[in-house]
């Protein structure tokens, strides 16, 4: 058995089997995410791959800017640490200096840090405008919380609306759709469309949060907030509630469906004028098939 450097101490037996085994670990997480689209995922530890253009800048300020600067911050702050622990302990440095002020030191770090606060400021401004609105939208969904649903409006396709409700949790696990994700009517969207999203509520404050759009915006009674997308890629969507709204908080979910242009068309077109027997693979009952819960389950396990 070869024995492995570990921070500076031979580790042998069982630690040096430990180490590789979290190293796979460390892998194994940081992969995870990547390989999945649309929804949380056990041991994920970065967003969700995001598909919309307010997303790609949510990521860039993340990304490129703030985790940048904070690491930096933390690793200074960590070495100073370490610096005074083992520089001035009281085995090193029996005898402390009676210093009380330096005057050069106190400007540095009072105006280093309101430097850096002005790097993220204005970009953090910039975007809180971008996500704000749009001003070319193709379409508007309107969206409006309730104690523990959502309803989903398209004004300007002759005023198209439904509620979207969780499908119960034994439903989900028996038929492979995500757990309290799944709902029976999802919205339907176009890929490639600017949506303006409008969102108001009916009782208590809700939160419309679709992580992979990039859009988080509350639901208030008696007020309409305003923010908007534009999916890119075509796929399902979840989101959940994400402001305490009471007992069923957290069987709210949202579930967009980003289809074509053509598909949208048809599932509108099935909204406005629903023959008898439903809307095909867009239907919107809760009567959905099994069969097709499973075709969707599978295409969801294949990507
Ligand atoms: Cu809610």
């Amino acid at each position: 058995m070869g024995m492995r450097w570990v921070g500076g101490f031979r580790a042998t037996g069982w630690a040096a089997r430990l180490w590789p085994a979290l190293g796979a670990l460390v892998v194994a997480v940081m992969l995870a995410p990547a390989a999945l689209a649309e929804q949380a995922e056990d041991w994920q530890i970065g967003m969700q791959p995001g598909v919309t253009p307010v997303r790609d800048q949510i990521d860039f300020l993340h990304d490129k800017i703030l985790l940048p600067i904070i690491t930096v911050i933390t690793i200074f702050v960590l070495a100073l640490l370490l610096y005074a622990i083992l520089r001035f302990n009281v085995r090193r440095h029996p005898t402390p200096s009676q210093t009380s002020h330096n005057t050069l030191i106190e400007v540095i770090w009072t105006t280093v840090p309101i430097l850096i606060l002005l790097v993220i400021f204005i970009p953090s401004i910039k975007l809180l405008y971008y996500v704000d609105r749009t001003q070319h939208a193709d379409m508007t969904l309107k969206v409006i919380g309730h104690q523990w649903y959502w309803t989903y409006e398209y004004p300007d396709q002759a005023d198209v609306s439904f509620d979207s409700t969780m499908i119960p949790e034994e439903d989900q696990v028996k038929r492979g759709l995500p757990r309290l994700l799944e709902v029976d009517n999802p919205v339907v969207l176009p890929v490639g469309a600017t949506v303006r999203v409008l969102i108001s509520g009916t009782d208590v404050i809700h939160s419309w949060f679709v992580p992979a759009a990039g859009v988080q915006e509350y639901a208030v009674v008696g007020r309409t907030n305003e923010s908007w997308m534009r999916i890119d890629k075509a796929g399902t969507y979840y989101g959940q509630c994400n402001q305490i709204c009471g007992l069923n908080h957290p069987f709210m979910p949202i579930e967009i469906k980003a289809v074509a242009k053509e598909d949208f068309g048809k599932w509108m077109a099935c909204q406005k004028k629903p023959p008898k027997e439903g809307c095909g693979q867009f239907t919107t009952t809760a009567e959905r098939k099994d069969g097709e819960a499973t075709v969707l389950a599978a295409a969801r396990s294949a990507q």
